[in-house]
């Protein structure tokens, strides 16, 4: 296996990773961190790495084609630019892939967005939105998609939901509404 294939992906906590977090560049990895904090949250084991889909192409394709063997369920791959890197894990991997376009480049993440969701007939990636919402979404529907067969999961969804809906209540209550 060549340096370009490696993959020195660790995981993030004790327990073998459920959702494999893949981003084009470490100067991504600010927007990328929210997917992980959400991942924290909810206890979802996961992994992390950099990989280009141009830069460094056998090696994004080594994490998609190695994912499922390693236990992984989700992928979520964050890029700017010609963000090519979700599309190249859905086209080596059947697993579902998440899509986080990502704002670093002139267009703000436009190029990006679109990239990433205009895929073609019968390779789907999720494409959620651009910048950090984005990857705090992407965390979101990764825990949503475990949750399907994970009914302590989905209850921490719900209590999640309760919260934020306490958080409007509280900033409602600031500004004097009841
Ligand atoms: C993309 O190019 C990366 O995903 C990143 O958003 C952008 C810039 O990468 P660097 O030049 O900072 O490594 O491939």
């Amino acid at each position: 296996m060549s340096a370009d294939q490696q993959q020195p992906t660790q995981p993030e906590q004790g327990s073998r990773p459920l959702v494999g977090i893949v981003m084009g560049s470490d100067s991504d990895l600010g927007v990328m961190e929210k997917t992980a904090e959400v991942l924290k949250k909810f206890d979802v084991p996961f992994e992390m790495t950099v990989a280009s889909a141009h830069r460094t192409p056998g090696r994004a394709a080594a994490f998609a084609t190695t994912a499922r063997q390693r236990g992984i369920r989700v992928i979520i791959a964050g890029a700017g630019h010609a963000a090519h890197l979700a599309g190249a894990m859905a086209a080596h991997s059947t697993l579902p892939v998440i899509g986080v376009p990502i704002d670093s480049s002139a267009f703000q993440g436009f190029d990006a967005l679109l990239s990433t969701v205009q895929m073609p007939p019968g390779i789907p990636v999720a494409t959620v939105a651009v910048g950090k919402p984005g990857a705090t979404n992407a965390g979101i529907l990764a825990v949503q998609i475990l949750a399907i067969g994970d009914s302590e999961l989905a209850q921490r969804l719900e209590d999640h939901r309760k919260e934020m809906a306490a958080g409007v209540e509280k900033k409602a209550q600031n500004l004097g509404n009841p």
